[in-house]
């Protein structure tokens, strides 16, 4: 039997007799993130479960905007109680935000995820990091129960998948995650519809805030490692938000020599949030479990309690074990 099966058998049970249910998913939410939770959210109410609340720390970056009913996601916790939590794409409690607090007011706790580094801290984990995208775990969880998939799930699913493989172009994709993305569209996903909604409708203040980012760009050890910042200065002149600026760090390990790219956020003078990503060999997860943080072998990041500068000092030093001299 499918090992999933146990922990499936007993999701369906929580959700059957929950009343309250409460979905969420990690700060800053991408694609994944999303994907997951409005997938989870419309297939909830699709089996006619109907006190549902949604919970997202951060905005919905504009090319998720016209996908998602933002009018179902709350955005304060007041200190409610849940019959049943459900936290996906999330690895560690810290990356709740300020929604850490309802993980302990709901009686039972449910965590679906594929970060490696997630050590299961709900009463149910299902962690499965051989799987692209927590979307594509979440499809083979709804695909247990006993109904079928709307087409608007099937939807949130395939953004979750499209986004989280980098247009199914990571090592992480697999012949299963190709084989369930061709279900997903026999159940109806427009993919080029999806495509032009997600990566073809930057607003032009956006593109100028990624080109003010791409010109920072530097390169270390031989153009191994590169490196740059999204400032508040590059936010607040182009009058767009942190969330909305998306595919730097990628931009930059499409640099031929790079192996390591990296990309500094600065949210507050001294909170300064790293995107790392790694092109061959080097784990960078590893990397980011050092400094507190996390995610996966060829992606991920931490927060420094610092400026911009130094973190950016701090990095490349970080690297000079791997690269050698500068
Ligand atoms: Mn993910």
């Amino acid at each position: 039997m499918n090992p999933l099966m146990n922990d499936v058998k007993e999701i369906f049970n929580l959700i059957n007799n929950s009343q309250k249910i409460c979905i969420t998913g990690h700060k800053a939410p991408d694609g994944d993130c999303i994907g997951s939770v409005m997938a989870l959210y419309e297939f909830l109410k699709s089996i006619n479960k109907k006190n549902l609340t949604v919970y997202i720390d951060g905005s919905i970056p504009f090319n998720y905007k016209p996908l998602v009913d933002e009018s179902v996601i709350a955005s304060e916790y007041e200190g409610e109680e849940f019959d049943l939590l459900v936290v996906l794409d999330c690895s560690d409690l810290g990356r709740l935000g300020k929604f850490m607090d309802v993980f302990s007011h709901a009686g039972k706790t449910i965590c679906i995820d594929h970060h490696k580094t997630n050590e299961g801290y709900a009463d149910i984990n299902v962690i499965d990091s051989s799987m692209s995208s927590t979307g594509e775990l979440l499809y083979d969880i709804l695909k247990m129960f006993d109904n079928e998939i709307p087409q608007q799930v099937a939807t949130f699913i395939y953004i979750a998948i499209l986004t989280d493989t980098g247009k199914f172009s990571y090592s992480s994709t697999t012949g299963d995650t190709h084989r369930k993305t061709a279900e997903l569209m026999d159940l109806g996903v427009d993919a080029s519809h999806v495509d032009n909604i997600v990566y073809n409708s930057k607003p032009a203040n956006v593109v100028k805030a990624y080109i003010d980012c791409i010109s920072g760009i530097e390169l270390y050890y031989k153009n191994k490692f590169g490196i740059t910042s999204i400032t508040r200065d590059i936010l607040e002149k182009n009058n767009t938000d942190m969330n909305d600026i998306d595919g730097v760090v990628e931009f930059i390990r499409g640099i031929k020599e790079v192996e390591v790219s990296c990309v500094l956020k600065e949210y507050e003078d001294c909170n300064t949030k790293v995107s790392l990503r790694s092109k061959n060999n080097i784990d960078v997860s590893k990397i980011s479990e050092k400094f507190g943080g996390g995610g996966h072998a060829k992606a991920a990041g931490f927060e420094i309690n610092d400026t911009v500068k130094n973190s950016k000092s701090l990095l490349v030093e970080t690297f000079k074990e791997y690269f050698g001299e500068k």
